[in-house]
């Protein structure tokens, strides 16, 4: 591979040029270039150096894909020591997203230029880590440990103009890289700006109010993670030292965090989400034209969906019974853009542009003549959904893409309905569809290439991470929720309480228990799942029924304030609510069952063994395409917490044996969700892992 870093003389000035595509990570090959041009303008005649990027970005952090690997020298922190320590002055312009190590790059550099619209961060905690090249270090004597922290720690992007205000960015400009660095060069000679190095600058007072403040926040906002909280102690405990000895702080920390599994699961998590989106089937299919969209219903679904096109740039016409429904649609779509406004998301003169003239809300099917895509989210039922699938068929043009936002149902039934099943695809957002990243992009049996190609196309439009799955019942997270939640519900009847339930699983990660988020999702949901399933049951198939009790009791959750919480003023959260307790005594009573302890302990263990297994059933039949697929599919649609992986991640952490241990064992009392996956038998008598399969 040719040289990823050269040098240029030009003049007075020597410019060191990254090109390492596609963002100039500093893999080993960038760091032997940047010490070998950084020796090389030593040595020459010129006098003041510039380091810029090649392609859409400066340098993009360091190279991710070795981490976990052995260490080769020069690592990067020595890489820019040598650059500090030159005694010519060093410019660094920062185009595109200046990222960890590169922006670390940058603060060993004497001057930084920035070109309007690029942004710098130190987003190592999104990895698990913590900044490892001097970032902990040279930021807080550059503007302070407090904004400094709030920069390691929220992984936040910062705009030049910021920059510049903060004192990180000495100029803005509106050049192209090479020429915005030359300018500050010659500015540089022309004043005879001497070199300044960052390590030498004293560190600003601290508002130890503030930092303290700022900790707490950390603290709850990364609740379970490890390397947030590090980098403001090495920061605060390395500053105190003398710089080399505060760096020799931030390397070791910086190598604990890259020992610990949050790290290897979060590496997991960055790559996999961009991997989903790499289908074979799609590869160099041309996706469909893709700029107006139609949607069918105005609900909750239909007006997320509406607004997250909206954002996107797309038109929208969406389709609603009769007038009455039309002007609720109308005005709920109005008012989650109004919110984006006031959270500063969005202006409210591009508000009233796209509620004039991007959006269009009537009650005639007609107006869909002439869209690309349309998409229906209308209520759960199949006869509703069908019945509009043959209005679509009639009314919109051929080669439009007609998509279902069913979030159990068989698509290849709905597709049955029309003339065109190869344009019929699900498209399975989650709510709230403006927010939730992610979506289920559902392939029926007849769905063309380009059709699939165009769905994720619209993922890519809305930025969405779009996971292909196939057709069954509740696709890949449904169905797999539909498993753990059994798990958690024969728990509880055999014993647990559901706040131990949901507290055990909150201090594993996720952000709610599962009987937390049935309160919030709404117990009529449950109790109309509960309903769908009973034709399919089979005879002692064990289920929790007290959700049933709730919703006769009218006590449907957060939005009645009961469910399985109270939710009051006293409240507002909620606390457990003691009388469901004897409800599901009462159950238990019913169907003769004693009840046992169970530790916080063995409900985690039952609850993932039971998430695993099922998500290796939905590998092993196709429904979902590898392991990755169904990690990424727990992370942006289920809360699952991020610095484990996802549970097939999760899974390989622990042991496949075990887990398959734990399903065994939970087994034997002959519930049909501890059937264990053949591909998990598989995987555990060869010794794989479900890595192997990504
Ligand atoms: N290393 C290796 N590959 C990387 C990479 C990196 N740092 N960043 C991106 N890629 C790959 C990515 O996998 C994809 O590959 C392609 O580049 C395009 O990326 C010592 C320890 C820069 C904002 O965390 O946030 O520095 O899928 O699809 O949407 O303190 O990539 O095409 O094969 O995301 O335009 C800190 C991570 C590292 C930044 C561009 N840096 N990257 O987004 O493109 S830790 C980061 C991003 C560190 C030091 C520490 C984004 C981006 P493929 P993409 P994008």
């Amino acid at each position: 591979m040719e040289n990823p870093v050269r040098y240029e003389a030009h003049g007075d000035i020597g410019v060191i040029r990254v090109d390492n595509p596609p963002v100039n990570a500093t893999s080993h090959a960038v760091r032997e270039g940047l010490v070998a041009c950084a020796r090389e303008f030593a040595a020459s005649p010129q006098k003041v150096a510039v380091i810029v990027g090649e392609g859409r970005t400066f340098i993009a952090g360091a190279d991710i894909t070795e981490f976990g690997k052995a260490p080769r020298e020069p690592h990067l922190p020595d890489a820019i020591n040598v650059i500090e320590a030159l005694d010519k002055p060093v410019v660094c312009v920062i185009h595109g997203t200046a990222l960890g190590g590169g922006f670390e790059v940058a603060l060993g550099s004497h001057y930084r230029v920035m070109l309007r619209g690029a942004r710098i961060g130190l987003p190592e905690v999104n990895l698990g880590l913590l900044p490892g090249a001097g970032g902990t270090q040279r930021l807080p004597r550059l503007i302070g440990i407090v904004p400094a922290a709030e920069i390691f720690t929220s992984a936040k992007m910062i705009s030049a103009e910021d920059c510049l205000a903060l004192g990180i960015a000495d100029d803005l400009s509106n050049d192209d890289p090479f020429e915005a660095g030359m300018a500050m060069a010659r500015k540089v000679l022309a004043e005879g700006l001497p070199v300044r190095r960052v390590s030498e600058m004293s560190v600003p007072p601290t508002d130890e109010a503030a930092l303290e403040a700022l900790k707490k926040k950390v603290a709850r906002a990364n609740r379970g993670h490890v390397c947030h909280l590090k980098a403001i102690e090495v920061a605060v405990e390395g500053t105190k030292l003398p710089f080399t000895e505060g760096m020799k702080l931030e390397r070791a920390a910086f190598w604990e965090m890259m020992q610990t599994p949050q790290r290897a699961a979060m590496i997991h998590a960055f790559f996999a989400e961009r991997k989903v989106a790499s289908l074979p089937e799609i590869k160099g299919v041309e996706p469909r034209d893709l700029s107006k969209i139609g949607i069918i219903g105005g609900g909750t679904m239909g007006g997320g969906i509406a607004v997250s096109c909206l954002l996107s740039g797309l038109s929208v016409t969406l389709i609603e019974r009769d007038a009455e429904s039309v002007e609720k649609a109308h005005n709920g779509i109005a008012r989650t853009l109004a919110d984006s406004v006031k959270r500063g998301k969005l202006g409210a003169e591009a508000r009233d542009m796209l509620l004039s003239e991007r959006l269009l809300v009537t009650d005639s099917y007609g107006k869909l003549s002439d869209a690309d895509l349309v998409i229906e989210a209308v209520f759960e039922s199949m006869e509703v959904k069908k019945d509009v699938f043959t209005k679509l068929d009639a009314v919109c043009k051929p080669g439009a893409v007609l998509a279902s936002n069913t979030s159990y149902l068989d698509v290849d039934e709905i597709a049955a309905m029309t003339k065109r099943p190869e344009d019929v695809i699900g498209l399975h957002f989650f709510s709230p569809a403006h927010v939730m990243k992610l979506l289920e992009v559902v392939v029926a049996a007849k769905t063309a290439k380009d059709v699939v190609a165009t769905g994720f196309a619209l993922a890519k439009k809305l930025k969405k991470v779009p996971v292909r799955a196939g057709v069954c019942d509740g696709f890949i997270g449904n169905r797999i929720l539909k498993t753990y939640r059994t798990a958690a519900d024969i728990m509880v009847l055999e014993g647990a309480s559901p706040f131990q339930v949901d507290k055990a699983l909150e201090e594993f990660g996720f952000a709610m228990g599962p009987y937390a988020v049935a309160d919030l999702a709404g117990i009529d949901i449950g109790y109309l799942t509960r309903k769908r399933l009973v034709p399919t049951r089979k005879p002692g198939e064990r289920f929790g029924e007290w959700g049933d009790v709730l919703y006769e009791l009218g006590r449907l959750g957060r939005k009645t304030g009961r469910g399985h919480y109270i939710y009051d003023d006293e409240t507002p959260k909620g606390r457990p609510d003691p009388e469901v307790e004897e409800i599901i005594a009462k159950e238990r009573r019913a169907k003769g069952i004693t009840p046992r302890d169970f530790t916080d302990a063995e409900i985690v263990e039952r609850y993932m063994a039971a998430m695993i297994n099922e998500g290796a059933k939905v590998v092993g039949e196709g429904i979902a395409q590898r392991p990755l697929d169904v990690d990424v599919t727990k992370l942006y649609g289920y809360g699952f917490p991020r610095f484990r992986g996802g549970p097939m991640h999760y899974a390989d952490e622990i042991g496949l044996a075990k887990v398959l241990a734990t399903i065994e064992e939970a087994g034997k009392a002959g519930d049909d969700i501890w059937e264990p996956a053949p591909l998990l038998k598989e995987l555990v008598a060869g010794d794989k892992t479900f890595a192997s399969l990504n």
